[in-house]
């Protein structure tokens, strides 16, 4: 009797189990795409990879770049245009911080290391580390995360100042990545 009652309850119940299977299926339907959609939305990152080689990553966000060293200047990329005021942290101090050489210590081999920065738009631009370097070249390049007071209006939310180059073509922005490589070659 007990037996004949659970038989017949069984495939009541799996008939529910049935239909609450096919809301769950329904929603994860909608939830995933939407979610999907998310992600592919934010196509800016916020946080920069600093990468030097033979030492460990390095990344920076803005709350990392609030804690360095603040510089700024004011310029303009076209300098017969009237300047902004930039703000961030010395290129210099970045590459210091993730383990790169300066002063004293750039010599021999160290001088064919280059800086190479790349945007989220596969734009990229280098520098050399003796460029840089504040005995050498000693070329102020500034990674900038405010302008005129303000967070970035537009093209990410941080990009390179470069002062004294003419044209502002090595004024990268939506920056996410940079790598100092060793671009030795084997010279014949
Ligand atoms: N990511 C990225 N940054 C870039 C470029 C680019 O194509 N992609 N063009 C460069 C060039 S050639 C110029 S002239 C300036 C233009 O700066 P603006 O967009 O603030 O006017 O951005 C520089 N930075
Ligand atoms: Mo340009």
């Amino acid at each position: 009797m007990l037996w004949g009652r659970g038989c017949t309850s069984i495939p009541r119940w799996s008939k529910q189990y049935r239909h609450l299977a096919g809301i769950a299926f329904l929603l994860l339907g909608l939830a995933l795409p939407v979610s999907f959609v998310r992600a592919q939305a934010a196509p800016t990152p916020a946080s920069i990879r600093v990468m030097v080689e033979g030492k460990p990553p390095m990344i920076l966000d803005r709350h990392v770049l609030a804690a360095m060293p603040r510089a700024s200047v004011d310029t303009a990329a076209i300098h017969h245009e009237p300047p902004a005021h930039w703000q961030g942290v010395n290129l210099e101090d970045v590459l210091q911080r993730a383990g790169a050489p300066s002063g004293e210590s750039l010599r021999g081999h160290g001088l064919a290391t280059i800086v190479r920065v790349t945007a989220t738009d596969h734009y990229q631009v280098v520098f050399s580390l003796g460029e840089l370097d504040p005995m050498l070249g000693n070329q102020q390049v500034l990674l900038v995360d405010t302008q005129d007071g303000h967070p970035l209006a537009k093209n990410g939310p941080f990009r390179l100042v470069v002062p004294n180059d003419k044209r502002p073509a090595r004024w990268i922005h939506d920056v996410s990545t940079i790598e100092v490589i060793d671009s030795r070659t084997a010279t014949p």
